[in-house]
């Protein structure tokens, strides 16, 4: 028991105190997605306290006892229920201008009760996004560890459920921590806590853990394959049924011994493009359990130094973007989520590169239906620990979580891997795997990462470039570099041996917005504004596509410049997320030229 004083002294002599609650992980391999059924939403007000000691762990406060062996009251160092309340969702640095840097542990406490009618079925509980490493209890009891800040990820508990009053107990700690996805440096706010949704979701013992569906990239447009999988094989369930109403499509189809299904089949669905965001509702129902998703069907395919979406060659009008608002940190509000994407529209770009980390599927859900292309990516940025194994397993599982939960939005056209990785022998053999992990979960869609420049021979060199479909670069001539003609010489050296798509996967320059001055002089929209200039001048219609840094300004902790004030200052419009620099018009009129020539070139092939 708790409380007793051999329990005390082990908590305090014991260093290793939360190995226990190492094991148990949860992983992609339990993921379930809602797809569209009935789910009971666990956002709201949830207790909560920092636990820099991680009293969770050294003095089992989960366990929350009470009483001595006699039965007698003994003090405790907690009372969840009357600790304060903060909402759930929502960034912890956000709640209080005390946790504004807070890095440790924070322990959430909430209430529920079995969300089942029937007391059969199983209940999964589902996290949109905690960060980044958490831990579950429920009524006293661990139930596994979930590593990775920005991915979905579901724990059955049905063998620990109660009627009423379940007491579930979540622990999240967002320590940068060596051998980390990220590691401990990189330049963005490092937001913590239970910052997306929360919810049960009650399932039939038997339900659809996956189905998928998409175009079949044979160029024909015509063709569409569906898989599914149910949780487990079940004799009683020998077919699923499968629709897409408004293509008029209705199949039975047969379930294989080992729980798993699939169709390819004909049919002529209007193609989702930018300009043309048609998405189709599919839905499946086998035994007691139905599900639906959207879903698009569109072909995007990289052949020589091209990138074909739909067939058609396409220049990627990009931005890149991270997830977060001032008010909000990354909870944030679909207002604030509609004109983050609004605003690339208005800058003219038909794609968005959501660095550096999965954000909210909400985004995506937006940009299938606002007609907005996606690279996607996972934190797998700068230097890590390529040569351990947790390292690589943390990846990988993060990158199945994504893949798992985006699968059917048309939206995403991009897996990123990584982000200026150093070209190490373990590096190579760590992305060259998830490389392969992204075309074996998902054939329909290009694998990118942004590669490193050689300054020396001043040419993109990095063996990644071997492993990936378009390769990215990020260069910053004209501000860490503040020589623009190396561009010109690296594109020279580079195109020609390439053979493949080249993307200007960042570029750009601070400005405080507001701050105007001459050309050279840094820091000003002037500057910013020519270096983006420069930019579009050497490598706009020599590379296939470009993705400014960065949309907004972001908070960040290495910006210590006083004309950043903790702010990357690289966004073509500020942290209010409203004012406009000069550098934005620059773009914005080199986009809409770009899109204006596509269209004259579509025009001239129809006619
Ligand atoms: C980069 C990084 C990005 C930084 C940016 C910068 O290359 O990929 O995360 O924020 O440069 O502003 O220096």
């Amino acid at each position: 028991m708790a409380g007793t004083m051999k329990e005390d002294y082990a908590n305090i002599l014991e260093a290793d105190y939360d190995s226990a609650f190492r094991i148990s992980p949860i992983t992609a391999s339990a993921l379930v997605r809602p797809m569209g059924r009935k789910t009971v939403s666990l956002d709201g007000e949830w207790n909560f306290a920092p636990d820099v000691f991680d009293m969770c762990f050294r003095k089992k406060i989960f366990q929350e006892v009470r009483t001595d062996d006699h039965g007698r009251e003994v003090p405790t160092d907690y009372d969840f229920s009357n600790w304060e309340k903060i909402p759930v969702p929502s960034c912890w640095n956000t709640v209080r201008p005390e946790y504004t840097y807070f890095e440790g542990t924070g322990i959430y406490f909430r209430t529920f009760d079995d969300p089942r009618t029937e007391q059969n079925g199983r209940v999964l509980l589902c996290f949109e996004g905690a960060a980044d490493e958490c831990r579950l209890f429920l009524n006293g009891k661990y139930i596994g560890r979930h590593v990775g800040g920005f991915t979905p990820f579901a724990a059955d508990i049905t063998d620990e459920i109660l009627p009423k009053g379940n007491r579930l107990v979540v622990t999240v700690n967002n320590e940068r921590k060596m051998g980390g996805v990220p590691d401990r440096n990189y330049d963005w706010w490092n937001y913590g806590g239970i910052f997306r949704s929360v919810f049960l979701l009650p399932l039939p013992d038997t339900y659809l853990k996956t189905m998928h569906c998409h175009l079949v990239p044979d160029g024909t447009g015509g063709n569409i394959h569906a898989d599914f999988a149910l949780n487990r094989p079940d004799a009683a369930l020998p077919s699923l049924h499968f629709s897409i109403p408004k293509l008029s499509v209705e199949l039975d189809i047969p379930i294989g011994t080992d729980g798993t299904a699939s169709v390819d089949f004909s049919a002529r669905p209007d193609l989702w493009s930018p300009e043309h965001p048609k998405c189709y509702r599919i839905l499946a129902s086998a035994g007691k359990d139905r599900v639906s998703e959207e879903t698009g069907f569109r072909e995007i395919r990289a052949e020589g130094d091209r990138i074909l979406l739909n067939g058609k060659e396409i220049f990627l009008r990009g931005v890149c973007c991270h997830e977060e608002s001032n008010l909000n940190g990354r909870t944030l509000s679909p207002t604030e989520r509609e004109e983050m994407m609004r605003t690339a529209k208005e800058l003219g770009c038909n794609v968005m590169r959501l660095t550096h980390y999965p954000h909210d599927e909400a985004s995506v859900r937006l940009a299938d239906h606002m007609g907005m292309l996606l690279w996607e990516e996972i934190p797998v940025y700068w230097a890590l620990r390529f040569e351990q194994k947790e390292t690589y397993e943390n990846a990988e599982n993060q990158l199945r979580e994504l893949i798992a939960r985006d699968y059917n939005h048309p939206s995403v056209i991009l897996w990123g891997i990584g982000n200026e990785n150093p070209d190490t022998d373990a590096r190579y053999r760590f992305m060259s795997r998830l490389a392969a992990v992204c075309r074996k979960q998902d054939p329909t869609r290009l694998v990118t990462a942004a590669c490193l420049v050689d300054i020396d021979e001043k040419r993109v060199k990095d063996r990644l470039a071997d492993c990936i479909d378009v390769v990215g670069m990020n260069e910053y001539y004209g501000w860490y570099y503040r020589d623009y003609d190396i561009l010109q010489e690296i594109l020279d050296r580079t195109l020609p041996v390439l053979q493949k798509p080249l993307v200007i996967s960042e570029t750009g320059a601070a400005a405080d917005a507001g701050d105007f001055g001459g050309d050279e002089d840094l820091f000003t929209e002037n500057h910013q504004k020519k270096v983006l200039q420069e930019q579009i001048r050497i490598a706009g219609n020599r590379v296939n596509g470009m993705f400014p840094w960065i949309l907004f300004d972001f908070r960040s902790g290495q910006r210590l410049h006083p004309k950043q004030g903790g702010y990357n200052r690289k966004g073509l419009v500020a942290e209010d997320h409203k004012t406009r620099k000069l550098a934005f018009d620059v773009v914005r009129a080199f986009y809409l030229q770009r899109a204006k020539e596509e269209t004259n070139a579509a025009l001239q092939e129809s006619r």
